[in-house]
């Protein structure tokens, strides 16, 4: 028996683990890690049951060619050797603007994606990369950005200090948090009220979240910004704002927020005008407060908008950058990353003419980008750690499109919907045989804190998916020799900066010296030692004291607690006028969208997405401990539509992209005219067994790709408009 302590790959909560293993190296249990100083041993259903997962009879532990319909295992020589032949084929027939990349959600838990997903897309010398950010967390990416100058600078709410915490569209007590790294995020919640403090949640349903607040506010979805811009207004016009940050713009935010009375508000949002205006004046009178907004609000028309005035709030409340406010985090391998201010459309896609953002195309592009002809056409696709089938707006258009590349290749732990068109898929190692940091979920966490997890199982003759990365961008660039070279490549440009950067703590220093110090027993480990050592808090950060570097995380292998967020500006803004702005152009244009709005007709029913505790996205399904009871692929509808529609027990669910019979879960706790369908199912026609079983449905065969946050390109999966109508015969 030895005992591990690991960092749960899983989810944004990055829970400390213990696991033990047997002599044959099998998990026999997985507990909470009492000694992490962020997680103290919370865990949930997933995590404890990481040791089944890599048990996963159906994962793959070879690299599998497609011939045809039929899959071979071959060795990894022999994939790579395909991967180079397919990749130079479609270069030679179509150039490099026919290639393409997509980067799935894991990436941002891997060490993998984090090191080595951006040498693919550089590799691949492509504009075609896309990835889950626009499904998910572009508008925020994008509003921040336009705001603070960099979009990677995201205020997250510091849930341990709040009195108040206004969240929308947000349901950690299934999804345990997200852009908002939270362990046992359900308890940070609940103290909150135990020291007196109020949280109050808006969604269309009535979350668990909802169930624990003290209060619930129903809300229309996809009209958020309208809501917000209703605070917004009632603010300035009770000359309830308190500034405490330099700013650009405020003149500008106060007229565009005249129209949106909590009066004009109110009928489009469904939330009372009275309610708007209360909670504006609870906002600004509270000791200290925090808004916070999720994928509710990110997924939806106007995307960018809300999450642009999330922020807006947290300024004209005073509680932008102060404890107990929303504050931005400083992770220990932070180092300095643009020096100019961020911009979005430096180009678009080449059909639809959607704009870029971050140096990604929308996702909800991708399929059409397959389909039509012309130049810089996809022919050829490389998917890490992505599902889009399923993921995607309009997916079953992608699952046709998928059948037209000349060449695919999949990294990814399973044959499944996506997977199933490669012609070489490349499996990553079982999560223990990984090293885990997460470079991307600690710059997000609300606790500055950090923890490194080295292997526990031995790779034996697999390469570990950094490795796979590495070779990948080597080939797509057309590369020979060492991945090695690669990293050291790397490690010497980011050194050199450093050295002749004035105020770093190794300014004027000797560069060989400096790499001859590293440690680690791979690339990966390298550039993380390096990166943590010129960190904040890194023995070369020039901080009396600091002395962080990987053998001190070595040295702690529960993490080591950082301290509590601290102000961070105006340091962190890149902003061109060296303020937070307020009022950036492209916002305001949308503003004209947004009150265009204001009157239009609804739909009389929209759909709206969930998650579930026991499931992640769409691969987590094939573990028998975590499908079935309450983890299953149903619609909740309000029982009054159910009467008023006529509806049994399945319905026909119809939208401009597709239509869908599913079984109907009839629930007070959804408002009238919406209704709820999870993604991440459909898995009728998988080799995976247990999925197969509890296969449920594609509900982005409803999610429409035509319709994107017009700012950020992003995804809308909230407020899309169906009919639900009777289904008369069910096989
Ligand atoms: N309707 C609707 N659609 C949605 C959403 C919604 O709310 N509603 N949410 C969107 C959001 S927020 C997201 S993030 C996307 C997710 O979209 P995707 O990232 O496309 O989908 P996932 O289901 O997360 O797929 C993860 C894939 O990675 C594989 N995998 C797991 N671990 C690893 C690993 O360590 N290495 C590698 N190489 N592969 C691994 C799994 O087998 C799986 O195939 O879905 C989006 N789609
Ligand atoms: N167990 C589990 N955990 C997960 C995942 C998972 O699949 N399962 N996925 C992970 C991923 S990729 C992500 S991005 C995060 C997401 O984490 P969260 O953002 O917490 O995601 P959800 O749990 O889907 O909660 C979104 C809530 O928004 C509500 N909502 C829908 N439309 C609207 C709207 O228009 N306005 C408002 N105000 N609310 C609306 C929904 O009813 C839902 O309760 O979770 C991560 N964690
Ligand atoms: S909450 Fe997330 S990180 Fe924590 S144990 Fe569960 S899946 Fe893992
Ligand atoms: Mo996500």
């Amino acid at each position: 028996m030895t005992t591990v302590h690991r960092t749960c790959p899983l989810c944004e909560a990055v829970c400390g683990l213990t696991l033990t293993l047997d002599s044959d190296n099998r998990v026999t249990s997985v507990k909470g890690d009492r000694d992490d100083p962020f997680s103290k041993g919370f865990i949930c259903p997933k995590g404890a049951s990481l040791g089944k997962l890599d048990e996963d009879p159906d994962l793959l532990t070879t690299p599998m060619i497609r011939e045809g319909t039929q899959w071979r295992t071959a060795t990894w020589d022999e994939a790579f050797d395909a991967v180079a032949v397919g990749l130079n084929k479609v270069i030679e027939e179509h150039g490099r603007k026919s290639l393409a990349l997509y980067l799935g959600n894991p990436n941002a838990h891997t060490v993998a994606g984090a090191l080595y997903g951006g040498s693919v897309a550089r590799g691949l010398g492509t504009r075609n990369i896309f990835s889950a950010s626009s499904l998910d967390q572009m508008p925020k990416h994008v509003a921040s950005g336009l705001m603070f100058g960099d979009p990677l600078t995201i205020a997250v709410p510091d849930l341990d200090r709040t009195d108040y915490l206004l969240m929308l569209g947000a349901n950690p007590l299934e999804s345990n948090g997200s852009l908002c790294t939270a362990p046992n995020f359900p308890g940070r919640l609940k103290d909150i009220r135990k020291r007196g403090g109020k949280l109050v949640v808006v969604d269309p349903r009535h979350t668990r979240t909802a169930a624990l607040a003290d209060e619930h506010i129903f809300v229309r979805p996809g009209s958020d910004a309208y809501l917000l811009f209703g605070i917004v207004n009632v603010l300035f016009a009770e000359n309830l704002t308190t500034v405490s940050v330099d700013v650009d713009g405020l003149a500008a935010i106060r007229e565009a927020a005249v129209p949106f009375t909590p009066e004009a508000a109110a009928p489009r949002t469904g939330v009372p005008a009275d309610v708007i205006r209360r909670i504006a004046r609870e906002l600004a009178a509270a000791p200290t407060a925090a808004v916070y907004g999720r994928i509710g609000t990110c997924t939806a028309e106007f995307g960018t908008v809300a999450q642009w005035l999330v922020d807006v709030i947290n300024v004209l409340t005073g509680n932008l950058d102060r404890a107990g406010g929303a504050m931005f985090p400083r992770p220990a391998t932070a180092l300095p990353r643009r020096s100019r201010p961020y911009r979005t459309a430096r180009w678009t896609s080449r059909v639809r003419g959607l704009p870029e953002a971050n140096g990604e195309l929308p996702a909800a592009a991708l399929a059409e980008e397959i389909e039509t002809p012309g130049e810089g056409q996809i022919r050829g696709i490389i998917t890490v750690a992505g599902n889009p089938v399923l993921s995607l707006p309009n997916g079953a258009r992608l699952d046709t499109s998928l059948q037209e590349v000349d060449f695919m290749v999949s990294v990814d732990r399973y044959l499944n919907e996506t997977t199933k068109h490669a012609d070489v898929i490349l499996p990553p190692p079982q999560t223990l045989q990984s090293s885990h940091y997460d470079f991307a979920l600690l710059a997000f966490a609300v606790r500055n804190y950090t923890r490194y997890s080295p292997p526990a199982v031995a790779l034996g003759d697999r390469p570990s998916e950094s490795d796979i990365l590495a070779r990948l961008a080597m080939i797509a660039a057309g590369l020979d020799g060492d991945t090695a070279a690669h990293d050291e490549l790397i490690i010497d440009q980011t050194l050199r900066k450093a050295v002749a950067a004035q105020g770093s703590g190794v300014f004027g220093r000797d560069v060989g010296d400096l790499r001859a110090s590293l440690q680690g027993e791979t690339g990966a480990e390298l550039r993380l030692d390096m990166m943590l050592r010129l960190g904040p808090y890194g023995e070369w950060s020039g901080v009396d004291g600091a002395d962080l570097s990987l053998q001190k995380l070595l040295d702690n292998p529960h993490g080591l607690d950082l301290g509590p967020l601290e102000p961070q500006l105006p340091d962190c803004l890149i902003t061109a006028s060296g303020k937070v702005e307020l009022a950036p152009p492209q916002l305001l244009a949308d503003v004209e969208r947004l009150k265009a709005g204001l009157t239009q007709t609804q739909p009389e029913i929209v759909l709206i997405g969930r998650r579930q505790l026991r499931s992640n996205n769409s691969w987590m399904h094939n573990v028998s401990t975590l499908v079935g009871g309450s983890n299953r692929c149903t619609l909740l509808i309000n029982p009054a539509d159910v009467e008023r529609l006529g509806l049994g027990d399945d319905a026909v669910v119809k939208s401009a992209a597709g239509e869908l019979i599913v079984p109907l879960e009839p629930t007070d706790s959804i408002m009238p005219g919406v209704v709820s369908l999870p993604h991440g199912w459909g898995h009728g026609a998988s080799t995976q067994s247990v999925a197969a079983a509890h296969a449920g449905v594609n509900a982005n065969t409803l999610t429409d790709d035509a319709h994107v946050d017009a700012l950020s390109g992003n995804a809308v999966f909230n407020g899309v408009p169906v009919t639900v109508s009777h289904a008369f015969s069910v096989s």
